[in-house]
């Protein structure tokens, strides 16, 4: 280093014992840390609005993931717990004991506000280890945190003792705003509706912050839409299976084990929305994968790779 320019950094840091305008000011952080404990989402349950970081340590020992919706006026986290998640384990046991036509029945119960809910991002899918952190905007209003993957035949949002929830997790955004700032990427993923697209810089090995433009998104069976879930490719992986895994409708779907090791991702968010979600990449091939039916037929399959560093 030149003498002349660290006497001179010496000087201006002896002369300077207030904050200086260069100073760079750590804007406020906004998040909310939940960890997984058995089938429960477990943290603070208030968080200002704007933009929101929502961040699940997952040391529960299997796949989870943490869809955030929003409920329209009038819904409650009960009336979720009662008139949805309910009915559809009633309808995946009759479905997984044959019986698919009691299945159609009562999952044909489905309360009309169910079409009022608004999927707004969330982690997506984590395997054991993996701590999953997606950052959306969120406006003022009463949320749900939710996981819906099965073991043994039973969703993790369901808990089979009356009026407890599983992974259902209540959550109030408040009308005070949180001031963080729009993160930056070193990555974009655009979804529109025949597939992904990454641009604006590339997938690296360490730590990712991926920005995901929904330009395009919709429904599929009334229910999921379009998202990205990331997961790890070994020599052994049946990507086919890993590609699928996501899409809840199938009995098997979202079946605890995961065919591979999912490393985080993001849930839908409506179009023209704009999410971001953290990647903790080892060098090798990863492939994106949607939660919706015939993910890879549909052009939402993507494989990636990251060098070794
Ligand atoms: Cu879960």
């Amino acid at each position: 280093m030149k003498p002349i320019f660290v006497a001179a950094a010496l000087a201006l840091a002896l002369s300077s014992c207030s904050p200086t305008p260069s100073q760079t000011v750590q804007p406020d952080a906004n998040d909310l840390e939940l960890e997984v404990q058995g089938m429960s989402f477990v943290g603070p349950d208030t968080i200002r609005s704007g933009w929101t970081t929502i961040r699940v340590v997952n040391t529960g020992g299997m796949t989870h993931h943490a869809l955030v919706y929003r409920l329209p006026d009038g819904v409650t986290g009960e009336m979720v717990d009662e008139q949805v998640v309910r009915p559809i384990q009633r309808s995946l046991t009759a479905a997984i004991a044959g019986d698919t036509e009691k299945a159609a029945q009562i999952a044909a119960t489905m309360p009309e506000w169910v079409g009022d809910l608004t999927w707004l991002g969330g982690p997506g899918m984590m395997s054991d280890g993996v701590t999953g952190e997606a950052t959306m905007y969120l406006e003022p209003g009463n949320y749900l945190v939710e996981c819906y993957v099965k073991t043994n035949g039973v969703q993790h949002n369901f808990n089979p003792e009356p009026g407890e929830f599983g992974m259902v997790f209540p959550l109030t955004v408040l009308a005070e705003e949180g001031g963080m700032a729009e993160p930056d990427a070193n990555v974009t993923l655009t979804i529109t509706n025949s597939g992904y697209e990454i641009s604006d810089g590339a997938f690296v090995t360490g730590d990712n912050s991926v920005r995901v433009r929904f330009e395009e998104q919709q429904l599929y069976n009334n229910f999921v839409g379009h998202d990205a879930h990331v997961f790890r490719i070994e020599e052994d992986t049946d990507v086919e299976a890993a590609a699928r895994w996501p899409d809840f409708f199938p009995i098997d779907g979202q079946q605890t084990p995961a065919p591979t090791k999912f490393v985080g991702g993001i849930h839908d968010m409506p179009q023209g929305a704009t999410g971001y979600f953290k990647l903790m990449l080892q060098p090798g091939n990863y492939g994106i994968t949607a939660e919706i039916p015939d993910a890879k037929e549909k052009g939402f399959f993507k494989r990636f790779n990251v060098e070794g560093g």
